[in-house]
């Protein structure tokens, strides 16, 4: 089997993976069975020649080798910050209002690309299978084509794809298309997002889609699929403290766990949840709403203005409704040690998920693995979450829709326990089966289909077993879905 060659903005921890959760565990599993290579940033910024090299430092882990290098001040300024997370980002999430098209972000995004690009063309082997993750690194595969490099290569792209005419309000866009056609095989999130990027490319760069499915871009033929991120159950599970640290609160609790972001409705959660207290008021002193948002990014302004919109928004409500004895919005803007979200999830009634906009959103994902199955909790999750695609059986909310995400508290606190059971089991059953490594291994059985002229069956609705099947014997990799 080929090495596996990453490249992605940050590196996970491959020796602490099951710590970080989430796809870090499924791709540190790769790394390690097919000896791979994982390229990234180091985090680290300075203003020498130095933090321009393409001569990475590397570090062995696990089998794995772990390849870093460092960014100017500008670099990060420009290609993180700028680009990446006050272009993209926004635009991604259907906040066209907060883009800041700057003079000169994109070209310092490319040259960030081409640096990386040229790091890793001494290191790549002729049969390396190269995977690149994630918004910062659209135009890698091309600049590694402008290389040379033959290798299939595969995109995934962990936000969501916006509708084509948001996508086409990006200056740069038709420059998108042409890196986005670099690649073998674009992974995303869901299948409303694959029909997104088809428009796309149809509109915006005259794409085409061929007879086998896949789409001609320029004078490439690509395949786009759905991917859905999941979790590892039983890590997530295994990573709780021995004891709970919880105290049983007098209080029912909704929990919210979400990186402060615009893109996480925090404001409208926490106004449905003041709504819900006034318009049933025998819940007051019953029910509090624990909110962790630990901060990110903030020196890109759209993220001190949330924050302090949150401030005040809090100490709003629980002016307005609180009492001596009773806060009803704890609201805590700390990171917080995995291990003790299973501990605060299992102590939660309701799991309160209402992005505006998410790629996938795994909190959801995590609250249900972590319900007690003879009690569990009532996941309440945004329709604007990708994880809504695959988890019909959680109380969908509109997260604009401040009234009905009150009433649908409401609903959730009176669940009866049967039907708490029956949801939560549904729930369970897809986390199990389209798990991190169904993820991981899929996607890359795609590419290596893909790459051989093979075409799978799509992921989809009928076909979804015999897909998965497929998927991983095609891998040759053993399957953990067999088990399940
Ligand atoms: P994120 O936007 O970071 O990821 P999400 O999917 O919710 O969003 O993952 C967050 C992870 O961080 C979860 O595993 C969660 O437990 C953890 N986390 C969140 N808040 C925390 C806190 N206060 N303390 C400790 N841990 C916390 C991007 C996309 C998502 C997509 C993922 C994976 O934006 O849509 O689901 O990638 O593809």
């Amino acid at each position: 089997m080929s090495r596996i060659v990453l490249v992605s903005n940050r590196v996970g921890d491959v020796s602490k993976a099951a710590l970080a959760g989430g796809v870090v565990i499924a791709i540190a599993d790769v790394l390690r069975a097919r000896s791979g290579l994982w390229l990234g940033w180091s985090g680290k910024t300075g203003e020498k020649a130095e933090e321009t090299r393409t001569t990475p430092d590397f570090q062995e882990m696990d089998g794995a080798t772990i390849a870093t290098l460092p960014l100017s001040h500008r670099e990060y300024k420009d290609y993180y910050l700028g680009y990446s997370n006050a272009v993209l980002w926004p635009v991604f999430h259907t906040r066209l209002d907060l883009a800041q098209f700057e003079a000169g972000y994109y070209q310092r995004y490319v040259d960030v690309n081409r640096r990386f690009a040229e790091t890793l063309l001494p290191l790549l082997k002729p049969d390396d299978t190269i995977w690149v993750h994630d918004y910062h690194m659209i135009p890698l595969g091309l600049e590694l084509r402008k290389l040379g490099v033959n290798n299939p290569m595969g995109f995934f792209l962990h936000i969501p794809v916006p509708p084509a005419q948001l996508f086409m309000a990006i200056p740069e866009y038709r420059d998108l298309a042409r890196s986005l056609s670099g690649y073998d095989l674009i992974g995303l999130q869901t299948r409303a997002d694959c029909a997104n990027m088809l428009d796309f490319f149809k509109n915006a760069v005259f794409g085409r889609i061929l007879q086998d499915g896949r789409m001609r871009v320029f004078d490439r033929e690509i395949s786009v699929k759905s991917f859905p991120v999941g979790i590892d159950m039983d890590s997530f599970l295994e990573s709780r403290p021995r004891r709970s640290r919880e105290q049983p609160t007098p209080a029912t609790r909704l929990i919210g766990v979400d990186r402060l972001d615009y893109t996480k409705g925090l404001p409208q959660k926490f106004r449905a949840f003041g709504r819900f207290l006034e318009k049933y008021p025998d819940y007051r002193r019953k029910v509090i709403l624990s909110q962790i948002a630990p901060p990110t990014r903030e020196s890109v302004v759209a993220y001190a203005d949330i924050r302090n919109e949150l401030e005040s928004l809090s100490g709003m409500i629980n002016g307005r409704l609180g009492e001596l004895d009773w806060v009803p919005i704890h609201y805590i803007h700390r990171s917080t040690p995995r291990r003790m979200l299973v501990d605060v999830y299992q102590h939660s009634r309701i799991g309160f998920v209402t992005p505006l906009r998410d790629g996938m959103n795994l909190v959801a994902k995590e609250y249900v693995a972590a319900q007690d199955p003879d009690d569990p909790g009532v996941l309440v999750l945004s329709r604007f979450a990708g994880a809504a695609e695959q988890m019909k059986q959680a109380l969908i909310v509109n997260p604009y829709d401040v009234e009905e995400m009150a009433d649908t508290i409401k609903i959730a606190l009176e669940m009866g326990l049967q039907e708490r059971k029956d949801r939560h089991r549904a729930l369970v059953s897809g986390i199990r089966s389209y798990d991190t490594f169904w993820w991981c291994r899929s996607f890359l059985a795609e590419l290596d289909a893909v790459a051989s002229g093979k075409t799978l069956p799509p992921f989809g609705a009928a076909g979804d077993e015999a897909a998965k099947k497929a998927t991983i014997e095609l891998a040759g990799l053993p399957s953990r879905l067999s088990s399940n």
